[in-house]
Order: structure tokens, then C-alpha cells, then sequence
């Protein structure tokens, strides 16, 4: 009983210090996008491939950007580990699930922002996945959204999962 009782308690303590090295010592936190656990990947693949290999870990998908919090503390950190390059980041922003058609997240939360460049998300029925474009003025121009085919341009990706115990 007292066994039971103190793996209670030390489950709570590890509840109150949740950091997302317990999901895996490849899952990170990124500064000011609190109570989720990210992974970059910076080697360039396809949407497809990418949206694989984050659901291949339980929990995981590629990265939703829920709120412009979210959305400028991944671009931020990308410029960090990122190379800045042109070609973006893949984001798990779909219109694949038809008969729906219309984008949808691919962790099933609900769309409650977007930040899509000029004359985007692109009318071409082939451009059906997003990403993060980079292109344009430095500055807020740069984390706008643009969409492509999701088989055929490269770019690197974030697998984003909640943090829980
Ligand atoms: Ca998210």
C-alpha cells in the first residue's frame, strides 16, 4: 500500500515537471510554444514522406501552427537550426482528405488560424499540401504560407506531439 501510495506521489511529481524528453530524447520544447514537443528534421522530403515519418511516432503528426504564438516560435526557431533557405518548412496543413476538400490539420485540430501568402492557398488541384515559404521581405512576409504538390518539392519538417504523461 505505502509502495502504491509512493508511486502516486512520484508520478505526480513527474506529472508537475513534464518536459518532453520523457516522450524520447529526440522530442524537444521550442521557447513559447508551451505544452508541446516538437522534432526537426532538416533533411528534405516530400509532404508525404513526411507526414509518414511523424506519425510513425504514437502521438505525433506534422506540425500544426494553431495560433501565431505557435507559428512564430517554430519560425524562430527554425532560423535557428534552419538554414533560412527559400525552400521553407513543410506544415501539416492537407486538403488530400477528400471527399471534404477542404484543408484540415492533419492532428485533427480545429483551423483557428492562417497566414497564407498573396492569391494562396493555390486553386491547382495537385496543390494540395502547405508550407512554410520563407520568401519575400525579411520580416512577417517570410512565415507566410504558400501550398504545392505534396509528392514532388522537398523540404525539411517538424513533427510536433502534446506533452503528456
Ligand atoms: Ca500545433
Amino acid at each position: 500500500m505505502l509502495q502504491l501510495l509512493l508511486l502516486s506521489l512520484s508520478s505526480l511529481v513527474l506529472a508537475a515537471n513534464a518536459q518532453c524528453s520523457t516522450l524520447g530524447n529526440t522530442w524537444e520544447e521550442i521557447p513559447n510554444a508551451e505544452g508541446f514537443c516538437y522534432q526537426y528534421y532538416g533533411t528534405p522530403a516530400t509532404w508525404a514522406e513526411a507526414n509518414t515519418k511523424c506519425q510513425s511516432f504514437a502521438g505525433g503528426d506534422l506540425t500544426s501552427l494553431d495560433n501565431e504564438a505557435e507559428a512564430n516560435a517554430i519560425y524562430e526557431y527554425w532560423k535557428t537550426v534552419g538554414t533560412n533557405s527559400n525552400s521553407g518548412y513543410w506544415i501539416g496543413l492537407t486538403d488530400l482528405h477528400k471527399p471534404m476538400r477542404r484543408p484540415l490539420w492533419t492532428d485533427w485540430t480545429r483551423i483557428r488560424y492562417t497566414n497564407w501568402q498573396a492569391a494562396q492557398p493555390s486553386s491547382d488541384t495537385n496543390d494540395n499540401c502547405a508550407y512554410v515559404a520563407n520568401e519575400g521581405a525579411e520580416g512577417s512576409e517570410r512565415k507566410k504560407w504558400k501550398a504545392t504538390s505534396c509528392d514532388d518539392a522537398r523540404k525539411p519538417y517538424f513533427c510536433e506531439r502534446k506533452l503528456q504523461i
